[in-house]
């Protein structure tokens, strides 16, 4: 329920009702007249005391209802993902949080949405599981008067939406490719046999992603020998990698994983396979996302790189909300920071769409010192 000043709408109300019974006593067109004069007063009323309330509200910052539906609970990211949303979306700070985990379900995650709708929360915040779909959901939410906050992964057919913060997932790619290029040629390695493990089809980070990566290989002439989906899961990433191990065994010397847990998973089944990896392996792996878990994989040499993708985006959302109860003209698109991670300085740095980006070789202390 949207937030309200109940006891002004009330007196409003009762006010209206006093008026209606006291004009009670004269004959019955006089009596009708008096119910629809008042009955209009109430109509006013309450739009009065709902503007009332309204500023009186932001004034006061009373508790505002967010509804945020969620992609699910498939990765350490997301983890991190939510936790954020929930600390800074909580009852101590002035917010009523709707929570709706949607297990990676899209249609799950537009019937939650909707749920949304109906409750009439202040604000709705969505992590797209996919990027299609959205625009007839997202006009319901703007015919509603509902303003919609997109964090993540972005929508890609619709723009009814007030503002988006997130990565970009094409530079994550392309930031991908061009340390494993300047990696193999300070390693002389020439000849690069590549499998990829992709994300959720239709998510924008495997989108972007693959568009990025598969970029750079175009432009060096890599051999990309398979790219499946391991849905972003620990598991999907240990079934593809146990596939790919008997499909081209001896025949591969990279593998990328995109996202921490599919990297998880395929060095289980590297591990079982009997396959080599990581700085002093025959196969060179790296992850996307940099959750802490993988960071001490590299630092221990299991992963060869890891590229970050930042999951704590609450914190810019929030600001946004802040400034659209204020009526301040807000930021619609906003990139959270992002770092890229190597477990040794044989890249010290690459060029990233021009721009100079360190690699962080990483210490015991820079991981310590992660949020997430
Ligand atoms: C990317 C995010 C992806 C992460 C995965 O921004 O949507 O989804 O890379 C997560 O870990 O499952």
């Amino acid at each position: 329920m949207k937030r309200k000043i109940v006891s002004v709408l009330v007196c409003a109300a009762m006010a209206a009702t006093m008026i209606a019974g006291c004009g009670g006593g004269s004959d019955d067109a006089a009596a009708t007249t008096t119910e629809e004069t008042a009955t209009e007063e109430t109509a006013a009323d309450d739009a009065a005391a709902e503007d009332a309330a309204t500023d009186d509200t932001a004034a006061s910052g009373e508790t505002l209802t967010i509804g945020f539906a969620q992609v699910g609970h498939e990765s350490d990211w997301r983890t991190a993902s939510t936790q954020s949303c929930q600390d800074v979306f909580s009852a101590e700070n002035g917010y009523d949080l709707q929570f709706v985990d949607c297990d990676n379900d899209s249609a799950v995650q537009l019937e939650a949405v909707r749920g949304f709708i109906e409750q009439d929360v202040d604000y709705i915040i969505i992590d797209p599981i996919v990027s299609t779909g959205w625009d007839t959901v997202l006009t319901e939410c703007q015919d509603a008067g509902i303003p919609v906050i997109v964090i993540d992964r972005t929508i890609d057919d619709s723009d009814k939406y007030a503002a988006w913060v997130g990565s970009d997932f094409k530079t994550e790619g392309l930031a991908c490719g061009e340390w494993l290029k300047a990696y193999a040629d300070a390693k002389g390695i020439t000849d690069l046999n590549i499998l990829v493990i992709e994300g959720t089809t239709g998510a924008s980070a495997t989108i972007g992603r693959t568009e990025g990566f598969n970029e750079i290989a175009e432009r060096e002439g890599w051999n990309i020998l398979d790219s499946q989906t391991g849905d972003f899961t620990q598991e999907g990433g240990q079934q593809v990698m146990e596939s790919y191990c008997k499909s081209y065994e001896g025949q591969f010397n990279v593998v990328i994983c995109q996202n921490d847990n599919e990297a998880f998973g395929a060095m289980d089944a590297m591990t079982a396979a009997g396959v080599s990896y990581g700085v002093d392996g025959d196969v060179i792996i790296v992850s996307f996302d940099a959750a802490r878990t993988a960071l001490q994989y590299c630092l221990d040499g299991d992963l060869n790189a890891v590229f970050e993708c930042n999951p704590l985006a609450a914190p810019m959302v929030e600001e946004i909300i802040k400034g659209l109860e204020a009526g301040e003209e807000v930021e619609t698109e906003v990139y959270v920071e992002e770092s890229c991670f190597a477990h040794d300085d044989t890249v010290p740095s690459i060029s990233v769409n021009g721009v100079d980006t360190p690699m962080t070789v990483l210490t015991q202390d820079i991981i310590d010192a992660r949020a997430y």
